[in-house]
């Protein structure tokens, strides 16, 4: 490897290990692929080659909305590189969402299942993509087939630390959505962090198996798992999508598995989750979300196993974690542990104070994780840094005198739902555009499965009458499945504070409970 080059590849590449004919991947589709670290090597060199024959500028953006598959994968290694910059887009969205991701990403390249071209490419060709390439989860597709008559010999290209690596979309607080963006530096600093603190051992060292079950159009299935697995040249076993009764046949193949809160009690809900098929395990890590204690709990009792939850952001990658070692301390259920090495974590009041050990309050970050800034949002950029360059999470939480963080809550509206986040300002935008809306709050309630899912409480317009049924019809046309309330109630009036702002504390403890 050239020591002066950045490029993340370079460092996965590197970490490849020295039986390049071992298993790197095994898929568990009914043909049961594998894919061997030659494989890994030829068929990201022959992508990155074909990004390379395109003549495209430094810095161009390749959107991804395809399902999850291997070669989706070897897709986002074979961006980085060749150096561009990899966007990937949740399968969930609709024609609003990505019509408003191609406009403000402006990608030179837009790969999408050949399902999705027809409508797909005109929208991207309307906002200047010079390339649509179709990928689709049999891996047919003309991104594949013009590949496979590129050479399977490519130089990876010389990236410094702080060029960019990714674009992660967050959605808004004010209903815009904003690309996070991440350097070379920031994932791959986080990678070897995580690296050493979870233990991650490579093939000399007995080796892991990463069971991976999560969607790679996010930060938690697409960098903390695979960068994990690739940094410690460990095997992947690789599910397309999360099927419980699946992932436990295969786990006592696996060392390690990662999932949000929901995939965890979806796991518990099945009798076959027992000691024996987690014996084999050395990890089972939790993020993304809030993990109730119960599931904590009952996942102990059930399997043994004590669930290491840490957490993280798409702007900073991971910043705390419980311990993995017994020696460093206890894994304790309802927190996120400690700051991981490098990152500095503090909890101010609202006047940018800090507060006394102990006592809530807003959680602010700085390290070499942290994101380099919103796409073309220099102002939104700028609000949420402080003068002294920490990043304000939107979190809110508390760090007790042993160090363990805990998060209480968060300054941002924003649901979590199964782990994909909704913003109700976004939701409540499409609502309120809706005939005969006057006005609506979306609001976060419990649910057994997801965690939270969002509620919808709308006012009609005078003489108006509204169907809530209709309502949810209407969102399911235009908005990822994911964030439509999946309740929707017509209320007299919304209550407000003298600022004659909504608040939605009353509301929720008004319908909290639904
Ligand atoms: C699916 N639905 C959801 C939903 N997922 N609704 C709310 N929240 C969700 N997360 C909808 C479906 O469209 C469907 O609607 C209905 O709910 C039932 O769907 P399902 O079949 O039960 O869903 P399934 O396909 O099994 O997906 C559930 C899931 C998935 C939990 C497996 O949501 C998932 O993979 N979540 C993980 C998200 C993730 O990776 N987050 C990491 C973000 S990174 P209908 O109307 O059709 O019935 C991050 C940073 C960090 O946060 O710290 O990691
Ligand atoms: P995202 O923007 O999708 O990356 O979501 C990041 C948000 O998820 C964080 O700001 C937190 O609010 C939340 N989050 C991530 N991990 C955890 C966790 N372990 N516990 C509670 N919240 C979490």
């Amino acid at each position: 490897m050239n020591p002066s080059n950045a490029n993340l590849f370079a460092a996965l590449r590197d970490a490849f290990p020295p039986d390049l004919d071992a298993v790197a991947i095994e898929t568990d589709t009914d043909t049961g692929l594998l894919y061997s670290w030659v494989d890994l090597e030829r068929s990201t060199a022959m992508l990155a080659n074909l990004l390379g024959s395109l003549g495209l500028p430094d810095g161009a953006r390749i959107a991804v909305q395809v399902e999850k598959s291997v070669e989706a994968l070897l897709l986002y290694l074979a961006t980085l590189r060749a150096g561009y910059v990899f966007l990937p887009l949740n399968t969930a969205y609709k024609s609003a969402e990505m019509a408003y991701f191609i406009g403000n990403a402006e990608p030179a390249v837009l790969v999408c299942t050949a399902q999705d071209f027809g409508w797909l490419s005109k929208l991207a060709f309307t906002a200047g993509t010079q390339y649509v390439f179709t990928l689709n989860e049999d891996r047919t597709g003309s991104l594949l087939e013009r590949a496979a008559v590129q050479p399977d010999q490519h130089t990876v290209a010389l990236r410094l630390a702080d060029e960019l690596a990714a674009i992660i979309y967050t959605s808004g607080t004010t209903g815009r959505s904003k690309g996070a963006m991440l350097t070379h530096g920031n994932l791959l600093s986080n990678a070897q962090v995580l690296k050493s603190c979870w233990g991650w051992r490579s093939p000399d060292e007995g080796g892991d198996v990463l069971l991976h079950a999560l969607p790679i159009f996010h930060v938690h299935g697409l960098f903390v798992a695979i960068h994990g697995a690739l940094l410690s040249g460990s095997k992947m076993i690789w599910l397309n999508k999360f099927d419980a009764k699946v992932v436990i046949q295969r786990l006592p193949e696996a060392t390690v598995f990662m999932g949000v809160p929901t995939l965890y009690s979806r796991l518990l809900a099945e009798p076959g989750l027992t000691r024996q098929v987690a014996a084999h395990m050395r990890l089972f890590i939790s993020g993304s979300a809030p993990l109730l204690i119960e599931t904590f709990k009952t996942w102990q009792e059930r399997t043994g196993h004590t669930i290491l939850e840490r957490y993280g952001m798409s702007e900073t990658a991971m910043l705390t974690s419980n311990p993995y070692r017994a020696s460093s301390g206890e894994r304790r259920g309802g927190t996120v542990g400690f700051p991981l090495p490098g990152v500095s974590l503090r909890v101010q009041d609202d006047g940018g104070h800090p507060v006394a050990v102990g006592d809530i309050g807003n959680i602010e970050v700085k390290g070499a994780n942290v994101f380099k800034g919103y796409w073309r949002m220099p102002e939104k950029t700028a609000e949420e840094f402080t003068a002294d360059a920490y990043f304000r999470t939107g979190d809110v939480g508390k760090v007790d005198a042993q160090g363990y963080v805990t998060i209480v809550g968060r300054s941002k509206d924003l649901i979590i739902s199964g782990g994909y986040n909704v913003y109700p300002a976004e939701v409540e935008g499409y609502i309120n555009e809706l005939p005969g809306v006057a006005e609506s709050a979306v609001i976060g309630v419990a649910h057994a499965d997801f965690g939270e899912v969002a509620v919808a409480l709308v006012v009609a317009q005078p003489g108006a009458v509204l169907e809530p049924g209709q309502i949810i019809a209407s969102l399911k046309a235009t908005l990822a499945n994911f964030k439509v309330p999946k309740q929707c109630l017509v209320v007299q009036e919304l209550p407000r504070n003298s600022m004659g702002k909504v608040q939605k504390n009353v509301l929720r403890a008004q319908f909290g409970k639904l």
